[in-house]
């Protein structure tokens, strides 16, 4: 891809920090072109006037699976070269991603949160989030607050939010320590990178201009399962090897026709795996995901 200005660096901001940013993955004209296609998938789902920020729940999520370009973009070299550094391992799967969008003047937003929490993935080291923003993402627009060290704070507890406006559906019990908060202002094209114990946050849109982002969720390929599931998860090589049998996850294929009948399919079977975990972390009485 054009744009690929990562420059290969030790990972000790990730190491240190909890975070690290920012990385340029693609040039503005590759960011467009993919906030273009995302809304595109959003009028062919909703409706011809939709835009990535009306996507709600799967429409949002794995759209990876939906689209050739999409796991181009998840797999594209910048981001695996800064996932390989970040995870220490040649051999890598893409669990998940989802569109986080907000609207112009909207007071869409993330409560205070670290994303391990309802995963049930182990060890926490083994999962590292790319944030990539397909718009610009600065603090005012609702950009990204990263609680630098908070990594080593431990797994901290979190309940259910439903206010509609939170976009992950859940928050820390803790409130973050303000000093410590580190706006990290993405340009569009750019990325951040965040560990599974982050606490991480962002506020709502104040500007008229849309943010659009993608996290995506890598994982080392020997990541494993802190709890039995009645069905395993899926998810796709992002670059290496990796062997199901021996593997905590069953293996997604490519996609190979935009929203083909296959691709609908491997779709819906992931993300209803993917949220057995979490009704069956409801069951235990644990805070749930919400919908
Ligand atoms: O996009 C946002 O505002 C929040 C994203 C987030 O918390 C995450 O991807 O882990």
């Amino acid at each position: 891809m054009e744009g690929e200005r990562c420059r290969p660096r030790p990972a000790l901001q990730l190491a240190l920090e909890g975070f690290w940013a920012p990385l340029q993955i693609l040039s503005p004209n590759e960011a467009r072109e993919a906030l273009l296609q995302l809304d595109a998938h959003a009028a062919r789902v909703i409706g011809p006037k939709a835009r990535a920020e009306d996507l709600q729940g799967a429409q949002r999520f794995k759209v990876h699976l939906l689209y050739p370009w999409a796991a181009a973009l998840v797999r594209c070299e910048g981001l695996l070269r800064a996932a390989r550094e970040a995870l220490g391992s040649e051999d890598l799967l893409v669990w998940f991603s989802e569109v986080n969008a907000k609207a112009a003047h909207s007071d869409c937003h993330a409560a205070p949160h670290q994303d391990g929490i309802f995963a049930s993935l182990a060890p926490n080291d083994a999962v590292v989030t790319a944030w990539l923003a397909l718009t610009d993402a600065p603090a005012e627009m609702g950009g990204l607050f990263f609680q630098k060290g908070s990594h080593l704070l431990g797994q901290l507890s979190h309940t259910v939010d439903d206010q509609v406006d939170n976009l992950i559906g859940f928050r820390c019990c803790e409130e973050p320590l303000e000093e410590e908060a580190t706006p990290v202002e993405l340009g569009a094209g750019e990325a951040s990178l965040h560990t599974f114990r982050t606490l991480h946050w962002s506020g709502p849109n104040l500007t008229g201009l849309r943010r659009v982002g993608l996290a995506i969720r890598y994982v080392r390929a020997d990541v494993a399962r802190s709890r039995q599931l009645q069905r395993r998860e899926s998810a796709m090589v992002a670059c290496g090897a990796y062997l199901p049998e021996l593997g905590a996850f069953d293996l997604e294929s490519e996609p190979s026709e935009d929203f083909g009948p296959l691709e609908q399919a491997q779709h819906a079977d992931a993300l209803a795996r993917e949220q057995e975990p979490h009704d069956l972390q409801a069951d235990s009485g644990e805070p749930a995901l919400l919908a």
